[in-house]
């Protein structure tokens, strides 16, 4: 874990001012509203912090669940090339999830922690990893439309208020933007394929279409954290208008690629310059955050069986460790 403590300022602002949390929640939203980034060892007030834990923990478990549907493909890839790609696609996913972990560490909590609640069924992962994958489209579908939805999202938490979550934001965005034209570029190739593989990249855009639209999370009269998330600059933008940006931007992508989005109600308002979209299904939403999607159960048991079987990995890496430890130790005396 990086750090649990305050430094001496935050220690002695709390000796100072133990009295009056109000002030010190004043000045710590004066810094927020001038745009100052908050890190780990500076004074937050409780809720703040938990409010961060829970978000960047469950985002780092979307990342790690996020491996499973595409990992299912790269035994199957259609050619040495895309087999690489994918590999190195969700490699770096993986790596995302280390970076969230290690910024959730700087809050206080362990890794170990938050894993143990991901394995026990406790955490919240994003609700579009528990969509089968049944199909070489379904990837080409997963990097363009949910790479493209967490970009969307994420590209604004770059500018999050609380600095090592911001920071992690900025290489992760880069990798996603990659991902997302991988995607992009196996639609294309299959709708620009034959009758059978141009039905298949609209199949998988069937499925993944409104999901998609879900990652987003529920609407704003839905979304109980939205408010005080926005005020303390976590979020800059809410689930409904991120929503709509990305029916904005994707919807000329799948014209470009002959493809029909599956909203019979979607449709251009020339005044207001955006699409209109469809009523989402929210009991299709809350059926999977209640562990009733198609995959949660199958999803769970992956990642605890990839933890029971890597259990001699992380104890070899302690071993080396302690070793390479005791080895400087005696060096140094
Ligand atoms: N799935 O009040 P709000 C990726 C929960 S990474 C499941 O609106 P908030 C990369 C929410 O947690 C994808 N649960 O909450 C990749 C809360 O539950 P709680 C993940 C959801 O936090 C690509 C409750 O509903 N991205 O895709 C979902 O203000 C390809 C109330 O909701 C992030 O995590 C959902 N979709 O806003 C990897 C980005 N939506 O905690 C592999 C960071 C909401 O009260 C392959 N997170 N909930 O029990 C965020 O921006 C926010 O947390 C939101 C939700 C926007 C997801």
């Amino acid at each position: 874990m990086y750090t649990q403590g305050l430094d001496s300022l935050g220690k002695d602002c709390l000796r100072d001012e133990a009295q009056d949390i109000g002030r010190l929640e004043q000045r710590f939203q004066a810094r927020i509203d001038a745009e100052e980034k908050i890190e780990p060892k500076g004074w937050m007030p409780e809720a703040y912090r938990r409010t961060l834990i829970r978000q960047i923990s469950q985002h780092a478990h979307s990342e790690i669940v996020g491996m499973l549907p595409e990992g299912n493909w790269i035994t199957r890839a259609p050619s040495l090339l895309r087999k690489s790609i994918l590999i190195a696609k969700v490699q770096d996913e993986g790596g995302h999830g280390a970076y969230l972990y290690s910024a959730a560490e700087t809050l206080g909590v362990s890794r170990d922690e938050l894993i143990g609640q991901l394995l026990e069924g406790k955490a919240k992962y994003s609700s579009i990893f528990n969509y089968p994958t049944p199909t070489w489209a379904d990837i080409g579908a997963i990097g363009w439309l949910v790479d493209g939805a967490a970009i969307m999202n994420q590209i604004p938490l770059c500018r999050c208020s609380y600095g090592p979550y911001a920071r992690a934001m900025v290489r992760i965005c880069k990798e996603e933007s990659f991902h997302q034209r991988q995607g992009y570029e196996i639609m294309l190739r299959l709708s620009r394929g034959t009758p059978p593989q141009k039905e298949m990249a609209q199949q998988a855009l069937n499925r993944w279409w409104w999901p998609s639209l879900m990652m987003f999370g529920p609407s704003d009269a839905e979304s109980k954290h939205s408010a005080q998330s926005m005020r303390w600059k976590i979020k800059r933008f809410s689930n409904d208008e991120l929503r709509q940006k990305f029916v904005d931007f994707t919807v000329p992508q799948a014209e470009f690629l002959g493809l029909a989005v599956p909203d019979p109600a979607l449709s251009w308002d020339e005044a207001a310059q955006h699409y209109r979209f469809g009523a989402i299904d929210w009991s299709e939403f809350e059926q999977v955050l209640k562990g009733h999607g198609p995959c949660n159960r199958e999803r769970l048991e992956a990642r605890r069986r990839a933890h029971d079987e890597g259990r001699w990995v992380r104890d070899a890496a302690v071993a080396h460790a302690s070793k390479q430890a005791a080895k400087e130790k005696s060096r140094a005396a």
